[in-house]
């Protein structure tokens, strides 16, 4: 039996999955190409040689899958939508066959009692606009825009709130500037650009939404920075470091403004990419809630190599998961209050999009359970200590494709067998579902 978390009435407990890790079917219904099919075809870009083309065949399979939410009682589901599914080329005429495929699952998850919270953008963009640039290009903003517009519209009377960009810091560390996930470019700081695309998309798309009385998130990866000493070397390393990683993604977002990057020899302008008006229209009136995906925290100490300002160190005496990431459940306590410490009332809600771990395929996953009780526990601290947290969403609802690693790491609640794709629900999910009653049960009385 999970044990008592006090959480706020109106707390959202929700599951997270994205198209390209779970959906397969990605010649079917009208889809284009993504970066991650040509990515995954190229010989040892992914574990094994395998790819998204089948992943969890949730685009087949979905009805099942829904029933699974509904067995869990889950108030939230988020999911994303495959951007070429909608534009097979990243631009012009919409493929309604795309559009229809996600109003179906709408509607079902809406017959569930479980209310969508569509990701916008999960890291599969067109491989036609991979061609022109990709985020490289600024004009991919204006792209995002113009898809956004097609979804909300067909979508927007029953979708409430929005997710524009999951993670654009991996997104653009480990697609563009180290080459180990799609579109596989190794620009190191070259790949600035990319960030700055992504939040002037986020800032087009968010305006268009607003317009039309959505709601607006975005999905960021942030970690706590621990520096490795008080030395000031060190010190010095850690705020860097936090600067590109957290910062970044945040301060244009919450104060409208880039952070120091000088430490990396970098303008405030990016480079160049940053234009008159960018900013204003990145920050907008505000978010309406802040998601924060949250792994592991960060220990930095001074660089040993010229190239960056820091180094990474590693966190000793903790568990890992299989992934070999370390797990620090009070990180995300950390985490939270240092938001709310450093942006005040310029934070706006926080709700917890993605949190979970990879562990072996044993349905027992007693690890995993220990995993999320401490996160959850983190997450009850926070909110004591006054940070306004909205809702939990774990990552991940099933076992899926997980980029460079390929189908070998578990994120699961629910075990998949990719030679059947027979789903079996692990003790996690059963504990998810008591957790998610015995909550509801005290709001009831
Ligand atoms: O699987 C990913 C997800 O797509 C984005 N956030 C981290 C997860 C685990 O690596």
């Amino acid at each position: 039996m999970p044990k008592r978390l006090d959480l706020p009435a109106g707390f959202r407990w929700g599951a997270s999955t994205a198209a390209y890790q779970i959906e397969g079917a990605v010649e079917e219904g009208g889809r284009g190409p993504s970066i991650w099919d040509v990515f995954a075809a190229r010989p040892g870009a992914v574990r094994d040689g395998q790819t998204g083309a089948v992943a969890c065949d949730h685009y087949h399979r979905w009805p099942e899958d829904v029933a699974l939410m509904r067995g869990l009682g889950l108030d939230g589901y988020r999911f994303s939508i495959a951007w070429p599914r909608i534009q097979p080329t990243g631009a012009g005429p919409v493929n309604q066959e795309g559009l229809a495929f996600y109003d179906r699952l709408v509607d079902a998850l809406l017959e569930a009692g479980i209310t969508p919270l569509p990701t916008l953008f999960h890291w599969d963009l067109p491989q036609a606009l991979e061609e022109t640039g990709g985020w490289l290009d600024r004009d991919t903003a204006y792209r995002f825009a113009e898809y956004t517009a097609a979804v909300v519209d067909r979508l927007g009377d029953r979708v409430p709130a929005w997710i524009t960009l999951n993670e654009p810091f991996v997104h653009m560390v480990y697609g563009y500037a180290l080459g180990i996930h799609a579109p596989g470019r190794a620009l190191m700081l070259d790949a600035l650009p990319a960030a700055h695309h992504q939040l002037l998309g986020h800032g087009l798309a968010a305006a268009l939404m607003r317009e039309r009385g959505l709601e607006v998130l975005i999905a960021n990866n942030l970690t706590p920075v621990r520096a490795a000493s008080d030395a000031p070397a060190d010190l010095a390393a850690a705020e860097a470091y936090d600067a590109l990683h957290n910062r970044l993604f945040t301060d244009p977002l919450l104060l409208g403004r880039y952070p120091d990057l000088s430490a990396f020899g970098v303008s405030e302008d990016l480079g160049g990419a940053v234009r008159p008006g960018d900013l204003k229209l990145i920050a907008g009136p505000g978010l309406d809630g802040l998601g924060v995906n949250y792994y592991n925290p960060t220990r930095i100490a001074a660089p040993t190599d010229p190239g960056l300002p820091f180094a990474e160190a590693p966190i000793e005496d903790v568990p890992r998961t299989a992934f070999g990431w370390p797990v620090v459940p009070d990180g995300l306590r950390e985490l939270l209050t240092g938001l709310r410490t450093r942006y005040g009332a310029a934070l706006p809600p926080v709700t917890v999009t993605e949190n979970g771990c990879s562990y072996g395929e044993e349905l027992d996953d007693q690890e995993r359970i220990a995993y999320l009780d401490g996160h959850l526990r983190a997450v009850e601290a926070a909110v004591a200590e006054g940070v306004d947290v909205r809702g939990y969403f774990t990552w991940s609802l099933l076992d899926n494709f997980e980029w460079a690693e390929g189908l070998t790491q578990r994120f699961g609640l629910v075990h998949v067998d990719f030679t059947t794709q027979r789903r079996t629900p692990k003790a996690s999910y059963a504990w998810y579902r008591q957790l998610i009653a015995a909550h509801r049960a005290r709001q009831a009385r």
